[in-house]
């Protein structure tokens, strides 16, 4: 890996298939990357669904990873290993295979078309903030920790699964 790396913190979901094996492979798909390296995972929650309710619950976790790409090039290797998964584009906030989410990319601010960091919704989803404080309590998005931020948000029907953190790893 060489160039300049930054912190960065992902979600990732699905509601379809074997969610957990979805997460695990895009997860390993990222970090055989040459350029991003997987450096934290949660452990895996099952969550209530979100914006939309009639669908199945989620499994949800947080990765920090290290990259040397531009936000734009990671968001790219993101949607593609979404794709090799195959993932179909569906109705939003709709039931899906796998959905990977940038979230915080350093201290950049980024908004663009298909492209916005800090993720505009992270801080009152309960499903990103329950698996992101896990592994970076202290990180600060406008001004406040992910600690106190889960706080704030109701996480009534999550509930952390037994897998540990190294349940992507095969
Ligand atoms: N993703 C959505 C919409 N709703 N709900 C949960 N619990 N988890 C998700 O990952 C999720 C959702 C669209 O990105
Ligand atoms: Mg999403
Ligand atoms: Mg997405």
């Amino acid at each position: 890996m060489s160039g300049q790396n930054s912190s960065v913190y992902l979600s990732l979901g699905g509601n379809l298939g074997h969610p957990a094996k979805s997460l695990g492979a895009a997860l390993r798909m990222l970090d055989a990357d040459d350029d991003t390296r997987v450096t934290a995972v949660s452990s895996l929650y099952r969550t209530p669904p979100w914006g939309k309710l009639d669908q199945p619950d989620f499994l949800n976790a947080a990765a920090e990873i290290s990259t040397a790409l531009a936000p734009r090039a990671l968001l790219d290797l993101c949607l593609d290993a979404e794709r090799k998964l195959k993932r179909v584009r569906e109705e939003r906030w709709g039931p899906r295979l796998i959905d990977i989410d940038i979230l915080v990319f350093g201290d950049q601010v980024i908004q663009e078309t298909g492209l916005e960091v800090p993720h505009p919704r992270m801080l009152e989803r309960a499903f990103v903030l329950t698996p992101l404080a896990e592994i970076a309590p202290s990180l600060v998005v406008g001004g406040r920790s992910m600690a106190e931020r889960l706080t704030a948000v109701d996480t009534a029907g999550i509930e952390r699964l037994s897998s540990g953190r190294d349940w992507w790893l095969v």
